[in-house]
């Protein structure tokens, strides 16, 4: 039994998360994750927060368990959905790409599980001061948005860092991944890319065949020059724009111009060579599209089967 303080703090049996992803992570996969025994998330992205509220309500036809939503603190929108989040008593807000700020005591003192994603030691320090229940580590390895930091060195430095629980993120698909990430000190795991590649996932079914075509190098970061570096599967887009990065005649402005929209292209559209097909490292990993539950289920199984395995190493 894989049960952690990530297990009881969220209401779920499987200390599994699912990234709370713009786009892709709605009400269906979501409520898929949960119903698992995992600990869904809605992703809110740049959405406004009434969209925010109709995918919460939508997860709660969906499924009984809990789940939670994702604020992306660098939208327009973070601080509607934050109010969406506090009216609609979701069970856990995620923080991701910037600082929660005043959102996270505002959250927490009505009772919502606050667990921002962190890629330092530093950041981790100055959230658990501001009273974070969790926080999640997460390795550039991850798709998206990155930091610096690969998800080994930097998992069990924040645990040494912290006393809240240590989730994390980057790098991750299999039982492999979760028995890793608990013996470096964290006591459960996020996953995006993985979850992505689930029949619930409402991604394009071109995006999803990108990760599963993908080997261990085919994701590239770009947009270092503009301070928020993102992770994606190397296509006409990533050349494209690593270019105008390089030349350095086009302004940061235009440069974000170019990338505004590109998620949405490749994760909705399916235009997989000129959109950004967000994913992490394991993409290399990720070889099949299978339900929520089948991955959470093979996953926990490895895990156990591995520990089980390791016990020859006893002293
Ligand atoms: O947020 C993510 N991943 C994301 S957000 C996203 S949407 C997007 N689209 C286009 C361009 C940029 C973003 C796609 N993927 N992960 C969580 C995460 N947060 N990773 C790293 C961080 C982070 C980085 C710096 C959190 C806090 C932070 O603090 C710096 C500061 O002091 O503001």
């Amino acid at each position: 039994m894989i049960r952690t303080a990530v297990c009881d703090l969220l209401g779920i049996d499987y200390p599994i998360i699912q990234g709370g992803m713009a786009w892709v992570a709605t009400a269906e996969l979501a409520s898929a994750v949960s119903n698992a025994g995992g600990f869904g998330i809605i992703g809110a992205g740049n959405a406004p927060g009434e969209w925010v509220r109709s995918q919460i309500r939508l997860t709660r036809e969906l499924t009984d368990k809990p789940f939670g939503v994702n604020v992306l603190l660098i939208s327009p929108t973070a601080q509607e959905v934050v109010r969406v989040a506090l009216e609609e008593k979701v069970r856990a807000v995620t923080t991701g790409a910037g600082m929660p700020g005043p959102f996270l005591a505002e959250l927490k003192e009505r009772g919502i599980v606050v667990m921002p994603v962190v890629a330092s030691v530093a950041l981790a320090r100055r959230l658990e001061r501001m009273g974070a229940d969790a926080l999640i580590a997460e390795g550039m390895e991850s798709g998206g948005h990155i930091g610096e930091i690969t998800s080994f060195p930097l998992v069990p430095q924040v645990v040494d860092a912290v006393r809240v629980p240590v989730i994390a993120a980057g790098g991750i698909a299999d039982g492999r991944g979760l028995v890793a990430a608990l013996a470096l000190g964290a006591q459960g795991v996020q996953m995006g890319t993985r979850f992505v590649c689930s029949q619930e996932c409402i991604a394009h079914p071109e995006y999803k065949r990108k990760i599963v075509e993908a080997k261990d190098r085919s994701t590239v970061a770009t947009g270092y020059r503009l301070g928020h570096p993102v992770r994606a599967i190397e296509n006409r887009f990533t050349r494209h724009f690593a270019e105008l990065e390089e030349r350095g005649e086009i302004s940061e402005q235009e440069l974000i111009e170019f990338g505004t929209g590109k998620l949405r292209l490749s994760a909705i559209e399916g235009d997989v060579e000129n959109g950004s097909v967000m994913a992490g490292q394991v993409s290399g990993l990720i070889n099949d599209i299978r339900p929520a539950r089948e991955i959470i289920a093979s996953m926990v199984r490895e895990a156990e089967e591995i520990i089980a395995g390791l016990q020859r190493f006893r002293c």
